[in-house]
């Protein structure tokens, strides 16, 4: 649910908050009518609402092959992450299940509510799965070997040292920038990207969810999820799990701003492999998780919220960002504005300033060497909302229609979810 001060403070979320929703609606609409690409699409819905909106802008085919390659990751991930699973039935799971996508007899039940349903029905994924091109199959076929072969490595190895944390990374999320370059690819619209590129794309998504996660991860039951690389907390904290308390604050955000200096190293391959795009659609596939990244990267430095709770992005800023990202030039234009702010937030006393300027000014200067700053809209947030007449009619405009377009489509039910800006209308 979206508060009304969240609106109240940026006005200009509205539109694009509105856009998406209708965008949502239409979309769990064509849901495809046989059972098992029926299960597919609406279990991506479930899993992940932005990502699923993305995915639909693609072409038919490729579509298919992405919506699947994610719920196999998704269940692969689901056996990883069931601590309740013994060591020794886990692994042989994780090594064979590449195998296992190829019968819609096989199934393993674990996870809790939606990733269960996904691992009790997997046949409809498997039936899916058998129905893609070969190109395809192939390429799914082989992320999926490689990430279990590295998933199971890692079931009894603690991330310790910089580059265990990259070969983690490179399992869990690498592996799926070089599957999706390999899907692009069989799709015949794009080039082959290299592996180190569509690696750093996968790490940089990766990171962010490992930094802005900390304390989900750390206080998850019945263990704690360790990410972060101990060569780095060390420097800061005897356990990593001392970071949460208040007593070690001034450490604990030193270390957050050591681990966004890492992450921000991976943002100059993002931009050479989105810039070698060509296909509008795959294009704004990946680029929209890469901006929201470095917005969360921006959100969380120097921010001690990351220990005490949930930090990310406000629903309006992401609904912004789908709707604006459409080329190149927007990329250059969002990555620079979240840099800038980042590089705001660096006070001179942080141990790793100096590095975390360098980083940061290497991404500035690939943006401003792109010529396509001065299009910019900027995502830079006003300190006080701009309210004028036009704005406020047009807000007024949208809730109407909002509000009509609910009434013809639930009769009975017409304030559940947008009661809260039609508060606005009567405070402005
Ligand atoms: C993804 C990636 C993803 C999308 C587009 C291009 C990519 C290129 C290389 C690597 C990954 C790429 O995107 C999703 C985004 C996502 O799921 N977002 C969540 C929100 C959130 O905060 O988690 C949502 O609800 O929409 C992603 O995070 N991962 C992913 C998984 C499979 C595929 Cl096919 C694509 C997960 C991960 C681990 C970062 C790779």
């Amino acid at each position: 649910m979206v508060s009304l001060q969240a609106i109240w403070r940026h006005p200009d979320d509205l539109y694009p908050m509105v856009k998406l929703k209708l965008a949502a609606r239409r979309a769990e609409k064509q849901i495809p009518a046989e059972p098992h690409w029926a299960f597919c699409y609406s279990m991506l819905h479930k899993v992940s609402r932005s990502f699923a909106l993305v995915i639909q802008q693609l072409d038919t085919d490729l579509r298919d092959a992405v919506c699947i390659f994610y719920l196999v990751l998704r269940a692969l991930d689901t056996v990883e992450d069931d601590t309740s699973i013994a060591t020794e039935v886990k692994v042989p799971i994780l090594m064979a299940f590449h195998r296992h996508i190829y019968d819609p007899e096989w199934h393993f039940s674990c996870g809790t509510k939606d990733y269960k349903v996904l691992m009790d029905e997997f046949h409809h994924v498997s039936t899916a799965f058998l129905e893609l091109g070969n190109g395809y199959q192939d390429a799914i076929e082989d992320i999926t070997m490689r990430m279990g072969a590295g998933m199971a490595k890692f079931i009894c190895k603690e991330v310790e040292t910089i580059d265990d944390y990259d070969e983690y990374c490179h399992y869990v999320a690498g592996l799926v920038g070089l599957g999706l370059s390999k899907l692009f690819h069989a799709s015949g619209k794009e080039d082959l990207a290299s592996d180190t590129l569509s690696n750093s794309m996968g790490l940089f998504l990766q990171k962010t969810n490992i930094i802005r996660d900390y304390l989900e991860d750390i206080n998850e039951i019945p263990k704690s999820r360790m990410f972060w690389p101990r060569q780095i907390w060390s420097k800061y904290v005897n356990k990593l799990e001392d970071l949460k308390y208040e007593e070690n604050s001034v450490k604990a955000v030193q270390c957050l701003n050591d681990m966004v200096t890492n992450a921000l190293v991976h943002a100059e391959d993002c931009l050479n492999y989105m810039s070698a795009l060509r296909d509008p659609a795959i294009f704004r596939f990946c680029a929209i998780p890469q901006i929201m990244a470095i917005g969360t990267l921006a959100l969380c430095y120097n921010n001690i919220q990351v220990f005490r709770g949930v930090v990310k992005m406000r629903r309006g800023l992401t609904a912004k960002v789908i709707d604006r990202t459409k080329t190149m030039a927007d990329v250059y234009g969002a990555f620079y504005d979240f840099s800038r702010m980042l590089k705001s937030k660096v006070d001179d006393a942080d141990p790793n300033a100096k590095k975390t300027k360098e980083n940061l000014e290497a991404i500035l200067k690939i943006c401003r060497d792109s010529g396509t700053l001065s299009q910019r809209k900027s995502y830079i947030i006003q300190s006080k909302p701009q309210y004028n007449a036009t704005l406020i009619a047009v807000i007024f405009i949208i809730l109407a229609l909002l509000l009509a377009y609910q009434s013809a489509i639930r009769p009975t039910n017409i304030c559940t979810i947008w009661k809260v800006p039609y508060v606005i209308v009567v405070n402005v």
